[in-house]
Order: C-alpha cells, then structure tokens, then sequence
C-alpha cells in the first residue's frame, strides 16, 4: 500500500508543480501587461534557475554611481553562478520582469525621482503610468506572479524600534507571510527592532533559516543576540525547504538570513552610534512613514563616512551568489 502511495505521489507531483506554472504562463502574463525580458522568458519557459532582484535598493538604497555598478555585479555574479537575473521594476506605468542594462542605468539615475513601491503602491503606479522602484514586497509579488521562486536582496523593512507605539511595521513581513517566495538576506539592520521582526515573522508563519549559523544576522554585523528559529548549512539544504513548501503548497515564504563575510563586516559600535543618531533625528524631524527607511539608510551611510555602503555593497553580492546557488538547486529538484 505504501508503495502504491508513493507511486501515485511520483506521478502527481510533477503535475501539480508543471499545474502551478501554467497558470504564470508568459502570455497571460503579458496580457495583464507585464513585460518579461526575453532571456528571463526563456529561463522559466525551460524550467531553468531564475533568480528575482528588487530595485528600491538602486533607487532610494544607495547613491548614484554605486547604485549602478552593484546593480549590474549582483546580475553579473547571479550569471557566473548558472542563474538568469530578472531586476524587477515598474517603468513608466509597465511592471518589468528583467531590466536591459538600459534601464538598470535609467533608475539608478532616477534615483529618488522614481516611486518607492511596496505591496499597497503597485495599483496606483501602474494606473498613474509612473515609473516605481519595487521594494521587497511588491518585487515578492511580481516574481510568484512569474514564477520564479528565489529572490535576492541585501536587507528586508522589519518592526521599526518603537513599532509597538507607532504600528511601523514593513509590509515585507505580511508579504512573506502570504506569498511562497525564498529571500536570501543578510538579516535585518538593528536600524529595526530584530527580536520583534522575528515575532512577527513568526506570526506570519515565514520560515526563518539562519545560514551556516544559529544565530540571525544583523546586516552589517553576522551576531544580533537573536536566534534563527532554524539552520540550513548549503543551498541544497535551503533548496530542499523551499521544496517542500511548494509541494505542500504553504503559501507562505522563506527567509534566509545570510552572515556578511567576516571580511566585510562594520565596525558593530560605529554602526550602532550611527543608527541611534540617525533615529534621533527622525524623531526631530517627524520623518513618517515610507521615508523612515530610506531616510535611515541614507544618514547611516553618511555617518560612518561611507564604511556602511561598502559593507552593503560586499553583502548584496555574497547573497547574490548563495541566492543563485539555491535557485540552481531548486529547479534541480523540480525538474
Ligand atoms: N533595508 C535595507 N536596504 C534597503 C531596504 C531596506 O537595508 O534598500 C529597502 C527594501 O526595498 C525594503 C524596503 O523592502 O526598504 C522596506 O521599506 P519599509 O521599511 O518602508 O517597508
Ligand atoms: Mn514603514
């Protein structure tokens, strides 16, 4: 009996999965009038690694021309790891699956100018024809939408400290928490409140795996006192839970937290007496809101003299390579 049953699960699963992009399919896609760049549009119609990058991070993450430059190294190295990058982003009221060099240039210098666009902005972007920069949550929307199954970025929003009085908490939480995407991060900035993001995380149901370490990251440093509810030690390990989660169809996403190579890290303290001057001054200034992050980000960088945008730099691109490394895994086993 039990092999009967494992023998109508071998031939049910590959229909189930090959069921499930169907319904993505290129063409329904683009007649919703998304645009998939031609060789992202290969890579899913031959089940190849596709790997998902979001684009807040060019526009409102870093500044004009590194923003660029790092652009095209994260794409680079997805590449040299056997993936096809796809940037996402809306240009001028178009949501765009893969971006030509072209335009990685146009939003890089954009910079601000373009919209910063979580979850709730996508319908108004689109309707407006404007140009928008996808954050986390809109860019896990855009690639289960595509069907790729791995995204790639530096840091996720989190429960901003003080959360609990000002209820600033990022859609990138809810997001995980509906929408069956992996995201390789380097964890969460101690700009945010780390224990209450992994609360929340929690609630939401997001399986949260620490990688080669027990303890969640916090960006610029790999220690946050916090612990990873799980460990996963290779992208094999990381490709296998996200299988799982499509095979039983969990609906809800997975967040890997990736240590920033030792290397590379900040100065913990530095970092820290930044993050609390830059906080103060958005309580000074009453920055509200979707400007609270960038704003953070932005007077971190500035205050340790640039120290924490090299640190970001050399993590987005160690992400990059775990990231591909498991979305090769992963249609290994999905094929
Ligand atoms: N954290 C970073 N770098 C970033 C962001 C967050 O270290 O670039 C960006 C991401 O696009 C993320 C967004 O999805 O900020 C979260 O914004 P908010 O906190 O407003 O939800
Ligand atoms: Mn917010």
């Amino acid at each position: 009996f039990a092999s009967r049953i494992a023998t109508i699960r071998q031939h049910i699963s590959p229909l189930f999965l090959s069921a499930r992009s169907s319904n993505n399919d290129v063409e329904s896609l683009e007649k919703l009038g998304i645009r998939i760049e031609p060789s992202v549009r290969r890579a899913l119609s031959e089940g190849l690694p596709v790997v998902a990058l979001e684009s807040t991070i060019i526009s409102h993450g870093m500044p004009y021309p590194q923003n660029l430059s790092t652009a095209k190294d994260v794409e680079n190295i997805v590449r040299q790891n056997g993936a096809t990058p796809a940037s996402i982003a809306i240009l001028n009221g178009v949501p765009c699956i893969g971006l030509t060099e072209k335009e990685l240039e146009y939003l890089a210098q954009c910079r601000t100018k373009a919209a910063k666009t979580a979850r709730r902005d996508i319908a108004q972007v689109i309707a407006k024809g404007a140009t928008g920069a996808t954050t986390v949550s809109a860019t896990m929307f855009f690639a289960a939408k595509a069907g790729i199954h791995v995204f790639v970025t530096g840091g996720i929003g989190g429960v901003h400290r003080l959360g609990e009085s000002t209820l600033d908490i990022s859609s990138d939480l809810t997001e995980l928490g509906r929408t069956p995407v992996l995201v390789v991060c380097a964890g969460v900035k101690s700009i945010l409140d780390i224990p209450r993001t992994l609360e929340y995380l929690e609630t939401q149901g997001v399986t949260v795996v620490g990688y080669g370490t027990e303890e969640f990251p916090a960006f610029f440093t790999s220690k946050s006192g916090s612990k990873a509810p799980c460990r996963a030690d290779s992208p094999e390990e990381c490709a296998a839970i996200a299988e799982t989660n499509l095979k039983l169809d969990l609906q809800s996403g997975i967040l890997i937290g990736v240590p920033i190579p030792e290397q590379h890290a900040a100065a913990a303290e530095l970092v820290e007496a930044a993050i609390q001057e830059a906080l103060q001054e958005t309580i000074e200034k009453n920055i509200q809101g979707n400007a609270v992050t960038p704003y953070l980000l932005k007077r971190v960088n500035e205050l340790t003299g640039g120290g924490s945008l090299a640190s970001n730099i050399e993590l987005i691109k160690n992400n990059a390579r775990v990231g591909a490394q498991i979305s090769v895994a992963l249609q290994e086993k999905l094929r």
